[in-house]
């Protein structure tokens, strides 16, 4: 097979790019009043303007081609099959079966999986119904009023982003809490000031393995036990989500206390599983069951839609183009709605865990960049801090735009000047500042000649920095849905075409690997001083400084 870099498709962007490089995009939308209308896709409730992008029809047009080429259609429709696509894990990735609301049979192995998905759901409704009624009560009788979700990564970023989202649809009544970090601070602060007798822990672990969440779930199940001081307590204030029922009952969770998924979800994928159990708790399962609707709407669109007309694939082939062909290194992600403050580091756990990779599916080292550098902050915050490098820096970054038209919380003027801000950023970041209105400018502030000329290098902006600038209505569940598949799906055509597997993540494993080995060493000095210099003098240091 011809490597990537070596195709027609990839010379013939290689090529365009010098072509699109001088083009101003002030300059595109002045010939072509279209442009807008042309760059717009409107889908699942979402308005795509990708029309501030340094793009014409002919790169499409070829970013197109390149799709094909990488049979980006074979690839959707054998994920959404049950193919064994993660081939390095064996395991197929059927995310979208968890929220296949027509529920029309999805195969995996000769097996239609959605009867199991759907019991899954059942138990969660039930168990979310029970404890948001108060009928779930604690071990001397009291219902429920704050829920701690113990889990890290792919078990933790997810309910953590979605609750915060749609914190307009809880209850205040019941609290919920996210620990992840093996810091105890982190599980102290939280549970400080917490009644155990009425908390109720989730401890959300795929493998039901990781050091962090067990150490952390141990020290709650400690600090329960400080006061409740019968073992039989815990089946009261402790549930598993996990796909090992046997570690699960190893801990001394009943597996009747045990929410299951499977190994065909990732766990950057799992929000729609039990992994968002604390969703369904926050919100009630009507409004989890409209997240998933959201999300299987923009399944369809991705599945069926036409290429060219497809949401996931032209933000896909975008990124592409900045990271591939422009040397772009990193991306922004720049929600301009509160309650989506979590929503970039969600994406960067997406996008970098899955398309970090340095080889193809097939073991050869690739030669050319793959997933970029995702970062961001939520609202107009940046706008103070970081957006000066956007603007003015050596670096290409492009950025997405996020925001709602409706706030949830509308109070004078707010979402109007919000909604300024994040137009008015998307349009500079475009236009840029030219020498000419730079001295205009000045001279309308009555600034003297020799004032302007030694400030006019830095008043020029040159713009031409592509975003793109997605509108929702409000952030509603159903919109929160298809904005994560949105993106899972971007994800997804961006490896097919990098030709690498989006969904496993050996540099996640290597972390957990090595943290154990140096703990051994870190409590017994008679172990091994096998390690480099530094580390090994940093392991002294601890030891010596921790004795005194
Ligand atoms: C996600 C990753 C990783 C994982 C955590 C937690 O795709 O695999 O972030 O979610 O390491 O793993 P467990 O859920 O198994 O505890």
């Amino acid at each position: 097979m011809t490597e990537l870099n070596k195709t027609a498709e990839w010379a013939a962007l290689a090529s365009h790019w010098s072509e699109v490089e001088p083009l101003q995009m002030r300059d595109l939308f002045r010939e072509n009043p279209e442009r807008s209308e042309q760059m717009s896709i409107r889908q699942c409730g979402i308005l795509l303007d990708y029309s501030k992008n340094r793009a014409t029809q002919k790169t499409l047009n070829l970013l197109l081609g390149l799709a094909n080429a990488a049979d980006v259609d074979g690839w959707r429709r054998r994920m959404f099959a049950g193919e064994r696509i993660n081939n390095t894990e064996n395991r197929a990735v059927l995310h979208v079966a968890l929220r296949n609301r027509s529920n029309r049979p999805i195969w995996f192995d000769g097996e239609d999986v959605m009867p199991g998905v759907n019991e899954a759901l059942n138990k969660m409704e039930s168990f979310s119904n029970d404890v948001r009624s108060g009928q779930w009560k604690g071990f001397t009788g009291k219902a429920i009023t704050d829920v701690v979700n113990i889990g890290i990564g792919g078990s933790n970023l997810g309910p953590l982003m979605a609750c915060e989202a749609l914190k307009h649809y809880q209850d205040p009544k019941l609290r919920l809490h996210f620990v992840s970090n093996v810091d105890s601070t982190h599980l102290l602060e939280t549970v400080k000031g917490l009644n155990p007798e009425t908390t109720l822990f989730i401890v959300a672990s795929k493998t039901f393995t990781t050091q962090e969440t067990l150490t952390n779930a141990l020290t709650a199940r400690a600090w329960l036990l400080d006061t409740l001081t019968d073992e039989k307590a815990v089946a009261r204030h402790f549930v598993a989500v996990s796909t090992n029922a046997e570690q699960v009952t190893k801990f001394g969770i009943d597996t009747d206390n045990m929410f299951e998924f499977w190994d065909w979800v990732g766990g950057r994928y799992s929000l729609w599983s039990a992994i968002g159990l604390p969703i369904a708790i926050a919100i009630g399962m009507s409004g989890f069951y409209e997240m998933l609707q959201g999300a299987h709407e923009m399944d369809e669109h991705f599945l069926h839609a036409d290429l060219s007309e497809n949401m996931p694939v032209i933000m896909a082939l975008l990124g592409i183009w900045y990271v591939d062909f422009a040397q772009a290194r990193t991306q922004a992600i720049l929600p301009y709605d509160q309650y989506l403050r979590y929503l970039p580091d969600y994406l960067q756990q997406a996008d970098m865990e899955s398309n970090g990779k340095r080889v193809t599916r097939f073991g050869r080292p690739v030669e050319y960049a793959t997933g970029p550098v995702i970062w961001g902050t939520a609202g107009t915050d940046g706008q103070h801090a970081f957006y000066q490098l956007i603007h003015q820096g050596t670096q290409m970054i492009p950025c997405d735009f996020i925001i709602p038209i409706n706030s949830h919380n509308e109070s004078g003027d707010h979402q109007q000047i919000l909604f300024a801000n994040c137009l008015a950023q998307t349009e500079a970041l475009m236009k840029g500042k030219t020498r000419k209105e730079a001295r205009q400018e000045m001279e309308a502030a009555g600034l003297d000649a020799e004032q302007i000329v030694d400030l006019l290098p830095h008043k020029i902006f040159p713009g031409n920095k592509p975003t793109n600038t997605l509108l929702i209505d409000r952030v509603t569940p159903g919109r929160l849905g298809s904005l994560i598949a949105l993106y899972e799906h971007k994800i997804f055509v961006q490896g097919a075409i990098w030709r690498v597997n989006s969904f496993d993540q050996w540099g996640v494993e290597l972390g957990k690997q090595l943290a154990g080995v140096i703990l051994e060493e870190l409590l017994d000095e008679e172990k091994s001083n096998s390690h480099d210099a530094s580390t090994q003098g940093l392991i002294s240091y601890y030891r010596h400084h921790r004795k005194k």
